[in-house]
């Protein structure tokens, strides 16, 4: 965990790099120091030690950026820049963001507040920052070549507005966005409300986390940025499961959760063992009539969902999108589904001319998990998580929510593994198996059997190929 001091160290090694590059050293004395981050922890909130009070989030394996306060207007300064990434332990990616990591940290205000924000490109191109669902004047929104010129390499900008209305918000890129978002340029924003706001409840875990997607080949490091559909990793704030930080809260915390999504395509997020209401959108806190429970929220792209629950079922709950695609990590797409298929005397074949070819799949795709099959440097495992009863086989868009009844106050770091009430977790049986009884009924709703036996239709499917071949 670190510090705010450790901010302001990592700061002063930063402030001499940033200086070094093509922004001036005098320029840079009028700026606040860039705060620069360079691990991928999920680091403790970060709490106001100056301006109005509030209760801090806790960014997913991110951060808060820290202000300085300059005659009441909170100054906070952006640095786009190219980093490094640690998306899994073993797995890095060249990325572009803000301040050292992607996503850029969370930037929280209050309600009210007057804020600016310096943005310094080191990029290798233009950029601008669009910040997401805010009211500010035109001219601040961040869009280049309509409300302003793009924020040329080695150059700072300002942005200057009052966070006039209290949610969750984001920020990105709103120049050549393809590129830039694919490369992981986005981050979080919230700004929490200045009084007892009737529609935002207080909660004792606030968690934070934007949900992004790469593709990047196994081997290599920089994400394919022309990507439209077909991503090979499925991330919360760049990082894939296991890579993902577990949400530890205390049995009875009340709990929120803030997701927004930045990817090219929807994500159903499920939530196991409780259920939440959907409290806030980045259109603001949702009325409490339109409040109903779910287990699984629906996030479009460009969407941002707020869910709030009580943590009263002690255990480890699964908590991930939904796709099951997106809990995997890089596989390819373009494979036959071998299931049933007995292909053993083919692999072997194989085997003979490539010793470490694989055949997958002909009973599922779990046998991956067991067997070590090689990859290359530098690639995430497909389906991995060793959880306390073998492996988890789960990748991507993946976390586990930890309840705990003897977690101490304050104190959420990660508690390991539940420890099940005995006789709670699901056994094998080992009795006697009767034949399962299959339903033959003649009467009521059940449609008659044919009393001729229908004959047995093959089907066989061409894909299309050339014209000759039919
Ligand atoms: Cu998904």
């Amino acid at each position: 965990m670190s510090s705010r001091r450790d901010f302001f160290k990592f700061a002063g090694i930063s402030g001499s790099a940033v200086a070094a590059s093509a922004v001036s050293r005098v320029a840079m004395a009028a700026l606040p120091e860039p705060v620069i981050q360079t691990r991928p922890d999920t680091m403790a909130p970060l709490v106001p030690s100056t301006g109005k009070p509030y209760n801090p989030v806790v960014t997913l394996n991110g951060w808060t950026l820290p202000w300085r306060m300059n005659q009441g207007v909170k100054e906070f300064h952006l640095v786009a820049e190219p980093v490094v990434r640690e998306m899994a332990p073993g797995f890095k990616a060249h990325l572009w963001g803000y301040n050292g990591q992607s996503p850029g940290p969370t930037i929280e205000v209050v309600e009210g507040d007057h804020v600016r924000i310096f943005v310094t490109n080191k990029l290798p191109e233009h950029t601008s920052v669009h910040w997401h669902g805010q009211r500010l004047p035109n001219g601040m929104d961040g869009v280049s070549g309509l409300t302003q010129p793009a924020i040329q390499p080695g150059k700072t900008f300002v942005y200057e507005f009052v966070a006039r209305r209290p949610g969750t918000f984001m920020y990105h890129p709103h120049a050549d966005e393809m590129t830039q978002m694919a490369m992981g340029m986005m981050g979080f924003w919230v700004t929490h409300p200045k009084a007892k706001h009737p529609l935002i409840d207080e909660v004792q875990r606030d968690f934070c986390f934007l949900t992004n997607a790469y593709d990047i080949d196994p081997g290599s490091y920089t994400p394919k940025t022309m990507t439209m559909l077909d991503f090979n990793l499925w991330s919360w704030n760049s990082r894939i499961f296991p890579g993902i930080d577990s949400l530890n809260v205390r049995l009875n915390d009340k709990v929120r959760i803030r997701m927004g999504n930045l990817t090219m395509t929807n994500h159903p997020i499920h939530l196991h063992g409780h259920e939440f209401l959907i409290t806030g959108t980045d259109g603001g806190p949702t009325p409490k009539t339109t409040r109903w429970p779910e287990v699984t929220t629906d996030i479009a792209v460009g969407q941002m969902r707020q869910v709030e629950f009580l943590a009263d079922e002690e255990g480890d709950w699964a908590f991930h999108c939904h796709k099951s695609h997106h809990t995997m990590n890089a596989m390819g797409h373009n494979v036959p589904t071998l299931i049933g298929v007995d292909h053993r005397g083919v692999a072997k074949k194989i085997n003979n001319l490539i010793p470490d070819y694989m055949a997958m799949g002909e009973r599922g795709m779990a046998d991956m998990t067991e067997m070590e099959m090689p990859i290359p440097d530098n690639t995430a495992p497909m389906m991995t998580g060793e959880g306390p009863f073998g492996s988890v086989e789960m990748g991507g868009m993946f976390s586990v929510l930890k309840v705990r009844r003897d977690q101490k106050p304050g104190d959420y770091r990660d508690p390991g593994w539940f420890k099940h009430p005995e006789g709670t977790v699901a056994h094998a049986y080992t009795g006697l198996l009767a034949e399962p009884a299959r339903s033959e009924s003649k009467g009521g709703q059940s449609m008659p059997r044919a009393v001729t036996p229908m004959q047995t239709i093959e089907v066989q499917v061409r894909k299309p190929t050339s014209r000759s071949g039919h």
